[in-house]
């Protein structure tokens, strides 16, 4: 007989408060931690972030726990073993079609529940290079799909009506393994602060719909030649990507980027099998995602199960019906999709992820962090910061590698340490410059769009300091 009592993942996300008792989970272990909170040398804060769920993807942010003593801490407060096995209700026997979705941490930041649609805490994003899988931003139109490794085929429709069926070894082995560093980064991104101008229709992202992992798989272009497509095709074609994941009516989720980039070598577009070194997650895309680097998340297709060529983009809804800008000056009434052109690149993009909006610093000397990204592989090539709202700049600090030219498709974590007095209220404002010195608008007003895209404003951050 077990030692210690069993618990569901379910049940010990119901324990993220003091009042309700924190647990967490390492490894199979259950752990009732409410009586450490307050004497953890990271905060209290931080360890409330990982409440109810496992300790893993947090501490990958924070190396000092890899020493044996944090473990042998933590072993002290041990009440509890995971279930061996904790059987998904199927949706067919509850009639929810979401009730077949995975298990996620619940230190996300939910937007919506179903479909699932969360971002890592702010105050993580920037603390490592790559979001650890369990906290990368995720966005999902519709259920997720239950997918059997063994029997998916990923259909790549040829040239002349032939057609290649590859499955999952194939797909591996056939074909050599690409890897990319890419952040993926949804058109909605920060539509929260654009919603303050005027209402937007959609969900309501704080920073955190962007995400950076390391992706590994096929590239899409030997997939393609192999195929029997060519490098150069007259006129204009597009290659479309279908999802496993359906809408009501039958219609996939669908995407589409152009031949050109689709083909590319210097793209790096992927048909992905594996995100930081393990294979995907349902939640992104198991078993083969596309990733298209530089472009918007929403031309990334998970749960691929087809690649077709075509004269037209994909006549899905999310390339037809959304995912397009549009001035200030069209609303609902007016607005007509086939005017604008699909978002393929992003636009120059940053953010401040500490301190948060509304916190009391410290007085002395105040370290600001953030990340920034561009589109099209353009390297983020300057961050400016200002404490003042905006009246003077300083340079912050970029961190990392240089990236190769072209090829940026991951972000940039950056820094500024600056001296703060006691009592001051401070506007912290961030702004990029990529490659093209393109930069970023310093308001949203006028870049609003009714659905909320595009938002890349400079970032402000109001602090005081304390006394
Ligand atoms: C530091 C334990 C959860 C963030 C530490 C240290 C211990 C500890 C013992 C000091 C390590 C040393 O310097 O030798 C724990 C335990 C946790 C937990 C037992 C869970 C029950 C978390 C979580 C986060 C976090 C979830 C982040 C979200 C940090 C940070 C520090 C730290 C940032 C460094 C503080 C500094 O700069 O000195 N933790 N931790 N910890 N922890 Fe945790
Ligand atoms: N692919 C499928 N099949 N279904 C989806 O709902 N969402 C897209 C894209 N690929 C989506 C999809 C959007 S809008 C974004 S921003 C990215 O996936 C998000 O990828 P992630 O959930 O892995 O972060
Ligand atoms: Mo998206």
């Amino acid at each position: 007989a077990p030692r210690y009592p069993r618990y569901t993942r379910e049940e010990v996300g119901r324990h993220r408060s003091p009042q309700d008792r924190v647990w967490v989970t390492h490894g199979t272990d259950v752990f009732d931690v409410t009586d450490f909170v307050e004497l953890h040398p990271g905060g209290a804060d931080k360890i409330l972030l990982a409440a109810g769920g496992a300790l893993e993807p947090f501490w990958a942010l924070y190396a000092v726990h890899s020493q044996p003593h944090v473990l042998e801490l933590l072993r002290e407060y041990k009440v509890g073993e995971l279930s061996p096995e904790e059987a998904p209700p199927a949706a067919a026997a509850t009639g929810d079609p979401f009730a077949g979705d995975p298990p996620r941490h619940p230190g996300l930041r939910v937007n919506s529940q179903k479909p699932f649609n969360a971002e890592p805490p702010a105050e993580l994003l920037a603390e490592r290079f790559l979001t650890p899988n369990e906290l990368f931003f995720t966005r999902n139109h519709l259920p997720v799909p239950a997918v059997d490794p063994g029997s998916y085929r990923l259909r790549v429709e040829g040239p002349g009506g032939r057609a290649l069926s590859l499955s999952l070894p194939e797909l591996r082995s056939r074909f050599p393994k690409h890897e990319v560093t890419a952040t993926l980064q949804c058109a909605g991104n920060r539509r929260a602060e654009m919603s303050q101008v005027r209402p937007v229709k959609g969900l309501p992202w704080d920073i955190g719909a962007i995400s950076t992992a390391r992706w590994g798989g096929a590239r899409l272009r030997d997939v393609l030649l192999h195929a029997g497509f060519e490098e150069q095709r007259e006129g204009e074609w597009h290659v479309c990507f279908e999802g496993l994941d359906a809408d009501a009516g039958g219609a996939p989720y669908g995407a589409s980027i152009p031949y050109g980039r689709a083909v590319s070598p210097a793209a790096d577009v992927l048909l992905a099998y594996e995100m930081n070194g393990e294979e995907l997650p349902r939640d992104h895309g198991f078993p083969v995602r596309v990733v298209v680097p530089g472009v918007v998340g929403a031309r990334s297709v998970k749960w691929l199960r087809r690649v077709a060529v075509s004269p037209a983009e994909s006549p899905s809804h999310w390339q037809q019906n959304d995912y397009k800008g549009f001035s200030p000056c069209v609303d609902w009434d007016t607005v007509d999709y086939k005017t604008a052109p699909a978002i393929q690149e992003l636009p120059v993009q940053s953010a401040i992820t500490h301190p948060r909006p509304g916190a009391a610093v410290p007085a002395g000397e105040l370290t600001v962090k953030g990340y920034a990204w561009s589109g099209g592989g353009r390297p983020v090539v300057r961050v400016d910061v200002s404490l003042d709202g905006g009246r003077t700049w300083r340079v912050a600090r970029l961190a990392g590698e240089r990236p190769p030219p072209e090829r940026a498709w991951a972000w940039v974590l950056w820094e500024l340490r600056a001296p703060v007095a006691a009592g001051a209220e401070l506007e912290i404002v961030c702004k990029a410059v990529d490659g093209s010195y393109n930069v970023q608008p310093d308001s949203h007003a006028p870049i609003w769009n009714l659905r909320g895209v595009l938002s890349n404003a400079w970032h402000r951050v109001r602090v005081s300091v304390r006394d």
